[in-house]
């Protein structure tokens, strides 16, 4: 049996179903909102860039899609300049009775986060744009911790393989304090490297984070997914990271498409009966569903753990 259970009606999401032309559907963030799930995904345009759209479902796998984009390059201002190449692969975070939105603004001068919040996914509001050039996967706690907001983000680098980093911020604004806490590890599924994928879910055992990772073979990029279980109260310290991933590329809507062997989640959403729903893009093309129960992926942290740097 998976730890990953596949919905068997995969994918529930495809370029079919948007009633504007992209080319894909993928890499959503994923939250509950009035008795609703709401699905921000990314798109790519017929150009290449992309843009992040919004769909709606009752039960967490038979979406609509709105008739219009929900959040596309600024058009004025600082965002104007850093979003000119697309809006990517956004992460929800209800926190304080607002939904936090974090995602890739990519321009001339790098990939950066941007922040922006809404209360009703109606209208949204752009915050701050939170890192400097190379960074992506910026996923925010649902909780603060002694008064500070934190995130994880996964910034570039050519030192050391890509891996994830914890920062905290009175204010959203300005961020600090920032910490290296995982790293890949060599000669194993994630060695090229990794980065937060569903913003942290809350167990009685820890922070859950679902992150990907990337192994690279001679036919190309492999992404898979994993989880690493962080402290409740001090997240930047690791209790466990799962040696096996939890998912990888198996059915043909995860092996080929835009780009071949790509599952990425943005986005996970624990239910009360225990068991929580995962949503990745798949192939960078479609967006998929599973579920797991997150005692399985909790033990899988601290029973059969590899070390996190
Ligand atoms: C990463 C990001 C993701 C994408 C993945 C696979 O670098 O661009 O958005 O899903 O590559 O192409």
């Amino acid at each position: 049996m998976p730890i990953v259970k596949r919905y068997t009606r995969n994918p529930v999401l495809t370029n079919r179903q948007v009633p504007y032309p992209v080319a894909t559907i993928h890499n959503a963030g994923v939250t509950k909102f009035k008795n609703k799930y709401i699905m921000l995904f990314r798109s790519h345009l017929l150009n290449g860039r992309s843009i992040i759209g919004l769909a709606e479902s009752k039960d967490g796998y038979d979406f609509k899609v709105s008739a219009e984009p929900f959040l596309t390059p600024a058009v004025d201002g600082i965002f104007k300049i850093y979003e000119e190449y697309g809006v990517e692969d956004p992460r929800i975070t209800f926190i304080e009775n607002e939904y936090l939105i974090t995602y890739s603004a990519y321009s001339r001068f790098g990939v950066r986060t941007g922040l922006a919040k809404t209360i009703d996914f109606k209208s949204v509001q752009r915050l701050s744009i939170i890192t400097e050039a190379d960074y992506r996967n910026t996923v925010i706690f649902p909780e603060k911790f002694n008064g500070l907001y934190a995130r994880l983000d996964r910034p570039h680098s050519e030192i050391c393989p890509w891996s994830i980093w914890i920062s905290y911020s009175p204010d959203l604004k300005y961020w600090g304090e920032s910490k290296l806490i995982m790293k890949p590890l060599e000669y194993h599924w994630d060695e090229m490297k990794i980065g937060p994928g569903a913003p942290p879910i809350k167990t009685g055992r820890g922070w859950l984070n679902i992150y990907h990772g990337v192994f690279q073979t001679m036919g190309g990029s492999v992404y898979r997914l994993g989880v690493a279980l962080h402290d409740l109260t001090d997240p930047s310290v690791i209790i466990g990271v799962g040696d096996n991933w939890i998912l990888q590329p198996e059915e043909a809507y995860e092996l080929t498409g835009y780009v071949h062997n790509v599952v990425f989640s943005c986005g996970a959403v624990p239910e009360d009966d225990g068991t929580v729903k995962i949503y990745w893009g798949g192939a960078d093309t479609v967006m998929c569903v599973g579920t797991a129960q997150i005692d399985d992926l909790v033990d899988l942290c601290i029973h059969n753990s590899r070390r996190a740097l």
